[in-house]
């Protein structure tokens, strides 16, 4: 193996000493007018393809994108997308038009001559500030966003879930009457009690934890949600796309945010563009002969945990309150199920 690349690295520098005797050659060689006029009106061409693939990729790729964000504090997310995104495109339209239209105009031809431009303070100024203005509004915007889903403090009556990974599964506790969660260390983890949850702490006998077994977590519509990240293992990511949350799991550390679910389940499946894409993905499933698909909120990992990193999910269930809180009702409290008196 190693032989071999010696042996490549002997044939990469031998084609490189070739190649630079060859541009030496060249020296000699100077482009003519008709060369000059070809290469700049191939620019032009190249300007055409650019933009014609700009403007397909933005329609046909658009498809793929996520429906309309289910969380109130994901709005906000989509507008610094959508502004970045639209101030990028004029940006880049205008620019692409300015290198490749200036390289035809000025091509080389016999007798033309480069005008020599020092510096313009103006223009210099004028490239300076708008692009520094423009920054300071959206990381003004971007900063007051991350408060928003950051900064927990001002929460009303919020739901307190925990959401534990572990490779390669996700686990949910909700804090039970108390609303508020038990001590947690992987020191307690011994038979059902898979999430390391300390049954001595009082807090942690009115904890409800889902199922391990057909694990669905289930939100209440329009209540704000805080959840609590841990990990068992290793570096996880609690990715929730159309919510618009992602965070990362820390082994030794809680971290955590909070958003509020705006439409349910059942209410996202009726949206056009949501039905739109089923109809697109099923499609291609009846094509293969495979089950129909049904839109589903999901938890996704979205760090590379391990092998089973793809299959690292949990389906997410958002109701209204009142069904939320029958659900809920029904579950068994930690202490029950562990049998802890
Ligand atoms: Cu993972």
């Amino acid at each position: 193996m190693l032989a071999l690349f010696y042996i490549f690295i002997a044939v990469a520098i031998g084609v490189s000493f070739w190649q630079i005797t060859r541009i030496l050659n060249f020296r000699t060689v100077i482009a003519t007018d008709k060369d000059n006029d070809t290469q700049g009106k191939l620019f032009l061409w190249f300007l055409a393809f650019l933009y014609a693939m700009m403007i397909y990729c933005l329609i046909a790729m658009n498809v793929i994108m996520l429906p309309e964000s289910a969380s109130f504090e994901g709005e906000h997310d989509d507008n610094l997308f959508n502004i970045t995104f639209i101030l990028i495109g004029i940006v880049q339209f205008v620019m692409q038009f300015l290198l490749f239209y200036f390289s035809f105009k000025y091509r080389g031809k016999k007798g033309n001559k480069a005008l020599f431009y020092a510096d313009s303070h103006k223009l210099e100024a004028i490239w300076t500030i708008t692009p520094a203005v423009v920054l300071v509004v959206l990381i003004g915007y971007g900063l007051w966003q991350w408060n928003n889903i950051m900064d927990l403090s001002d929460a009303e009556d919020p739901l307190i879930i925990e959401v534990y990974s572990k490779q390669f599964q996700w686990e949910a506790r909700y804090a039970g009457a108390d609303n508020t969660l038990g001590r947690g260390n992987v020191n307690f983890i011994k038979g059902a009690n898979t999430m390391g949850v300390d049954m001595s702490d009082v807090n942690s006998k009115d904890d409800k934890k889902v199922s391990s077994i057909d694990p669905v977590m289930y939100l209440p519509k329009g209540r704000k949600v805080i959840f609590k990240f841990r990990s068992q293992d290793v570096l996880h990511s609690a990715y929730m796309p159309h919510f618009r949350a992602q965070m990362n799991c820390v082994p030794g550390m809680v971290t955590e945010f909070g958003f509020t679910p705006k439409f349910t389940t059942e209410e996202m499946r009726q949206q056009s563009e949501v039905v739109e894409k089923t109809a697109g993905i099923n499609k291609i499933r009846a094509a293969k002969g495979e089950e129909p698909y049904e839109f589903d909120y999901v938890l996704l990992c979205n760090k590379i945990c391990g092998a089973s990193h793809y299959g690292m999910q949990m389906k997410i269930v958002v109701v209204e309150q009142a069904e939320f809180d029958k659900w809920y009702g029904e579950q068994p409290t930690l202490g029950e199920q562990l049998a802890v008196k």
